[in-house]
């Protein structure tokens, strides 16, 4: 990503908040503007900004040509509507997961002054995106496409969400219906549907294409994405905080994530017994014994033998694709994240 796009695409930033400050559709005054302004600038733009600048890179592949001033600030737009999508999901998957940071600073609903206003904020975010829609592509021929896209798509994750969360249902605490299987559709539905295949989607619209024919991409990029949580899930409790910068809490909130199932798969029972008594408990003691196990496991060496695996898969797969510029997208959007840090 050259220097020069990603200051172009933070300038679009900058427009599209004014745009939203400044709408006519609402009366604001002093302290509606200052606190949308700073609930944006908080929470919007300060991620790794993948999502985002990949439908400008999608869209400049698939193309092959330079883009015009107008394709640039569209593609911008539309990276923008899916950074938007990812702040209104993490301000409220922070509350859900009790986290405490994000992005190295305390989650928004952290601060004393937001509290569970942060909920409201979820929900003027969720409405930026089409009103961000519909000043830049009301007129174009994709506009219903777009609108169903992000329909589609938020559909997904809150489903995901919704099964990421009542598998840890107090009461039910049972580790082994935890299994690859309901992993998989949990991370495939909160995860990659809207990191992975909502970007590419978007440039294929703007490109013209109809989303009909392109099941082989989006099986790909669910693929990546899947990939991509499992780094997630490993980070969680491998990752340096003051990297990733987010604390991890998936041990004490007994999530289905990736290390607890392969845990599963390689303890004997009475390291089983130990998960079971351990897993899902906020005291710091409990935490640091199924750590433990999760390094007499080693499953830091599982992770990275699962990480080169799949990497190779995913590569296979992305070449069987007929086109080579399609080929270059998905190439491109995997070597953005592999073997990644934070
Ligand atoms: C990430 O899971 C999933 C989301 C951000 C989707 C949230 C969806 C909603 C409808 C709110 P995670 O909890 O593992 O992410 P992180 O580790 O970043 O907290
Ligand atoms: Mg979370
Ligand atoms: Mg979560
Ligand atoms: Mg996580």
């Amino acid at each position: 990503m050259s220097i020069d796009l990603k200051s172009k695409f933070l300038q679009v930033y900058d427009s599209l908040k004014s745009d939203l400050i400044h709408d006519p559709a609402f009366e604001f005054d002093d302290d509606s503007r200052n606190w949308v302004e700073r609930m944006l600038d908080y929470n919007v733009p300060g991620g790794k900004l993948n999502r985002g600048l990949s439908v400008v890179d999608s869209y400049k592949l698939l193309k092959g040509e330079e883009l015009t001033e107008d394709e640039v600030f569209l593609a911008c737009a539309l990276g923008w509507c899916i950074e938007w999508l990812q702040a209104y999901f993490l301000v409220l998957d922070d509350i859900m997961d009790e986290s405490h940071t994000r992005r190295g600073q305390p989650c928004w609903f952290r601060l004393p002054k937001v509290g569970m206003i942060a909920v409201n904020d979820g929900v003027v975010l969720r409405n930026h995106i089409p009103r961000i829609l519909r000043k830049h592509f009301r007129g174009k021929s994709y506009y219903a496409d777009l609108l169903d896209l992000f329909n589609e798509v938020e559909f997904q994750t809150a489903s995901g969400q919704m099964i990421d969360l009542i598998t840890t249902l107090v009461g039910q605490k049972e580790l082994s219906k935890y299994s690859l299987s309901t992993h998989r559709r949990i991370v495939q539905f909160k995860t990659a549907y809207y990191s992975f295949y909502l970007p590419v989607a978007c440039a294929l619209l703007m490109f013209g294409e109809n989303l009909d024919d392109h099941v082989q991409v989006k099986d790909v990029l669910v693929e990546m994405g899947t990939y991509f949580q499992v780094q997630d899930d490993y980070l969680d409790c491998f990752g340096a905080p003051e990297v990733i910068g987010k604390i991890g809490t998936d041990i004490e909130d007994f999530k289905c994530s990736w290390l607890v199932v392969k845990a599963l798969e390689l303890a004997n029972e009475q390291q089983k017994k130990l998960l079971n008594e351990n897993y899902g408990r906020k005291d710091p003691a409990s935490v640091a014994k199924v750590k433990e196990l999760y390094n007499t496991l080693n499953l830091q060496g599982v992770f990275e033998d699962y990480e080169n695996k799949s990497h190779e898969k995913i590569i296979k797969s992305i070449e069987t694709h007929p086109s080579k510029a399609v080929q270059e997208v998905l190439k491109s959007f995997l070597g953005k994240i592999y073997k990644r840090q934070k």
